[in-house]
């Protein structure tokens, strides 16, 4: 796989993939509706609103791989995620069938299923339980993933990923971190792997702490090299001690659960 193309190209993840990526995919074309601040010489950057389909249809044009983290990466107003998240993915995966590409990669995340206790192990296989509309675009991406792997042929992978950086930043990330190497190797696994129609994966780093059984990243060849529970004594001890709003501290998608919460949280613990 040459020429691959990575959505969300001035976000937080893209920082990382943009230093990564380039020896893997000496093509890697960069997009997102505004240049990256700290864009490189030698980087190839084409700016698209992924909101309108004429414009991603552009980009997508000899790219035989995709790596779409484009639109919203957390909790908004409906009305930017339909934007960003739901119309723009749909163009996407659009414009990835008009265009012929073969691979995608789609950056889901573990807020489609955050409301599932932290005391439970959780696969890929279980009911979706989206922790916010952020959540719910997400869980339509892997929707539109399934459909155009099976309809179009496009081999298509959904990571839900965890928290991506050098280190876990707090407790709950401890459970679901992703050092962005191992991310790397996931996404790899997405493009190249040969015969993959559709796969749903966790991204997630070796983590003792984890809440998900990722053995089908496994048995797909994902072998982590990086462990949070390298950093938990110091990350424990930094954790402050003020009370937090109970969905969040119960559920695996922490304050995004606790956001606009008006369930009654006793109650609702007895039944989950
Ligand atoms: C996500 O899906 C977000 O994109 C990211 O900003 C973090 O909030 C992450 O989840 C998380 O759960 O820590």
């Amino acid at each position: 796989m040459k020429r691959v193309l990575l959505t969300g190209a001035a976000g937080g993840i893209a920082t990382w993939l943009r230093k990564l990526l380039p020896p893997v995919y000496p093509e890697l074309v960069l997009t997102d509706i505004r240049e990256p601040k700290d864009l490189q010489a030698g980087e190839r950057f084409i700016q698209a609103d992924i909101s309108k389909a004429d414009e991603i249809e552009r980009v997508c044009d000899g790219v035989e791989g995709i790596i779409h983290l484009g639109g919203r990466s957390g909790e908004a107003p409906w009305e930017t995620i339909l934007e960003a998240n739901i119309v723009g993915c749909y163009n996407l995966f659009e414009a990835a069938r008009k265009a012929g590409v073969k691979r995608v990669v789609f950056a889901t995340s573990n807020h489609a299923v955050g409301f599932y206790p932290r005391t439970t192990t959780i696969g890929t296989e279980v009911l979706a339980r989206p922790d916010s509309r952020y959540g719910v675009s997400k869980l339509f991406g892997e929707g539109l993933g399934a459909m155009y792997a099976y309809k179009h042929g496009i081999g298509v992978t959904a990571l839900r990923i965890g928290n991506v950086g050098d280190r876990p930043l707090d407790v709950r990330r401890l459970s679901i971190w992703i050092k962005p190497e191992d991310l790397v190797q996931l996404i790899r696994i997405g493009l190249e792997r040969p015969g993959l129609v559709y796969e749903v994966m966790y991204g997630i780093s070796d983590n003792q702490r984890s809440w998900y059984d990722n053995s089908r990243a496994e048995t797909l060849g994902y072998k982590p090299q990086w462990r949070s529970e390298d950093y938990a004594a110091d990350v424990i001890s930094a954790e402050p001690s003020e009370g937090k709003h109970p969905a969040a501290e119960y559920y695996q998608g922490g304050t995004f659960c606790a956001e606009e919460y008006t369930a009654d949280f006793p109650s609702m613990k007895m039944k989950s």
